[in-house]
């Protein structure tokens, strides 16, 4: 098995040195992209834009664009690992980058709605109702996940375009990101019998259906769409699946421990909320440690799903070492 080391020789320090690097590399070449897609038209109202505007181009980590390229960097043998070789290689999966963040982005605005999670802040900034109104967030978020097909549909290579919507949309729709999202708000608002008391097993099995949906099906699109983009083998978009489960839910209890240990300054978001709704997470269900062992077995998962790929998956690689050891 390959060794995964998220406090051990690689420590987190280089860890994190390397991939701040990387992810201000795929930064530099997404937010500009993210930019041109949001010039707008005559026919789009300035209030609508600017929400738009505010929305996407504000301070993400960017994790699911770089998905996306890393898995096309993941994909190709032989990867040039200088500044043009990366763009040669993202060019073809930059559509992609940038239509995936317009679905997290979406998702988020709509997440944050008095009738959701009813938060006021998001990457460090007022959310989207908060600094515009109510309906003109719905209405972003909206206009954001039809922007995200209408890019895919005409700028991905037109033999594989229908397969990225497809994908895509499978991974946005009632069974993936809206159903979990579903699910997750049924037990807090009492569509459904309460599990307070039911087996730690039951409660994790329901965790980790919504949490698969919710969150992990996006970081599987994003990742299959890098691979489709470059014309992945079935097995390299089998290994990218491998990985892509282990890492979404290692993700999701990460968040979750940044949620009950981190702090607003640095998550950039309200943080103990959770804990305030009794929501069901899994720090609630199995303990912080327990938490953690789970979240560092799903990394050792992760990274081992890519090890035949050698280098040219490094930066997955890395990114599912540094996601349990975040803090923000
Ligand atoms: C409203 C249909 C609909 C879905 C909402 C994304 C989501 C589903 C809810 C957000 C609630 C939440 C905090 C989920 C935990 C995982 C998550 C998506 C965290 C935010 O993603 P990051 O950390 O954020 O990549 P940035 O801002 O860096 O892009």
């Amino acid at each position: 098995m390959a060794s995964c080391q998220v406090s051990g020789s690689q420590d987190a320090s280089s860890l994190n040195g390397s991939l701040t690097h990387s992810l201000a590399r795929v930064k530099a070449f997404v937010e500009p992209l993210l930019e041109t897609s949001l010039k707008g038209t005559a026919e789009v109202p300035p209030r609508l834009l600017a929400a738009m505007r505010h929305v996407l181009l504000a301070p993400g980590k960017r994790l699911r664009p770089a998905l996306v390229l890393w898995a096309a960097d993941a994909c190709t043998r032989s990867v040039d690992r200088t500044d043009a070789g990366s763009r040669s290689r993202w060019e073809k999966a930059g559509a992609a980058a940038i239509a995936v963040e317009m679905i997290h982005a979406y998702s988020l605005v709509h997440d944050d709605l008095p009738a959701m999670d009813d938060d006021d802040l998001r990457r460090g900034l007022p959310t989207c109702h908060r600094a515009f109104d109510e309906a003109t967030a719905i209405l972003c978020g909206d206009a954001l996940q039809a922007l995200a097909f209408e890019i895919l549909a005409s700028q991905m290579a037109p033999a594989i375009a229908a397969r990225g919507c497809l994908v895509l949309a499978q991974a946005a729709g009632a069974e993936a990101l809206v159903g979990g999202q579903s699910d997750d708000l049924s037990l807090e608002r009492g569509w459904v019998a309460d599990l307070s008391t039911a087996s730690t097993e039951a409660q994790t099995c329901w965790l980790e259906r919504v949490h698969r949906r919710k969150t992990g099906a996006l970081f599987l699109a994003a990742l299959k769409l890098g691979g489709l983009s470059v014309g992945a083998s079935a097995e390299q978009l089998l290994q990218l699946e491998a990985y892509g489960r282990a890492f979404g839910l290692a993700f999701q209890i990460a968040d979750d421990l940044l949620d009950a240990e981190g702090t607003e300054a640095s998550v950039g978001k309200r943080v103990g909320k959770d804990v305030e709704r009794g929501k069901l997470t899994f720090p609630a269900v199995v303990g912080l440690k327990a938490s953690r062992s789970r979240g560092e077995a799903l990394v050792r998962e992760a990274v081992e799903a890519l090890s035949g790929m050698g280098e040219s998956a490094g930066e997955l690689t890395r990114l599912a070492q540094w996601i349990i050891a975040r803090d923000h």
